[in-house]
């Protein structure tokens, strides 16, 4: 299983201080994903703008910065198949009035400036993410019991 596909997910401060860090880890649990990182930090201004490289001309930049830096985040890696796609899906629209009802944004949330959670959105991306936020040794490659009964 090695070289099996990873994404980042991040809880973002407001889903950190509505309680909800549980039961978003338990949707990617109970669909069958493998948790390899996982660490609670405060986010620096320095990684942010590195994440959203794309996004630092947009209007609402500074008060993103903002919001991303109010509080600690939970910043996790998942492992699996399709991984990336299957979390946008779950994750739901970008802007929370347009995801759909069983979507993690389209359940918890309804504005886009606080829509909870990050995920990847794409191979190269999820990639690219995970380098920035983890170092190699907080990614545990273990063998999850359950690994031959939910894929081939
Ligand atoms: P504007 O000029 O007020 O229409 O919005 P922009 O283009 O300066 O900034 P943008 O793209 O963030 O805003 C799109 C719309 O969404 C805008 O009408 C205001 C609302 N909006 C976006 N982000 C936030 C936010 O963080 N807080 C609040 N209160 N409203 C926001
Ligand atoms: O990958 P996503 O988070 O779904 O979407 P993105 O990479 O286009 O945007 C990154 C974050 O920026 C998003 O989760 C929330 C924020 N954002 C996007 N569009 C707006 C925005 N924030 C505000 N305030 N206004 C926007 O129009």
């Amino acid at each position: 299983y090695a070289g099996e596909t990873r994404t980042l997910i991040a809880v973002k401060p407001d889903g950190v201080q509505r309680r909800l860090v549980g039961q978003i880890m338990q949707r990617f649990e109970q669909r069958g994903f493998k948790l390899v990182g996982l660490k609670m930090l405060q986010v620096s201004d320095d990684l942010l703008s590195q994440h959203y490289c794309e996004l630092r001309t947009k209007p609402f930049y500074p008060r993103l910065l903002h919001y991303m830096t109010s509080g600690p985040v939970v910043a996790m890696v998942w492992e699996g198949h399709k991984v990336v796609q299957t979390s946008r899906t779950m994750v739901g629209h970008t802007n929370p009035a347009e995801a759909q009802a069983g979507t993690v944004r389209g359940d918890f949330s309804f504005h886009v400036s606080r829509n909870v959670v990050h995920a990847s959105d794409s191979l190269e991306g999820a990639q690219r993410e995970i380098q920035l936020w983890f170092q190699r040794k907080e990614l545990l490659n273990w063998d999850c019991c359950d690994q031959t009964i939910t894929c081939e």
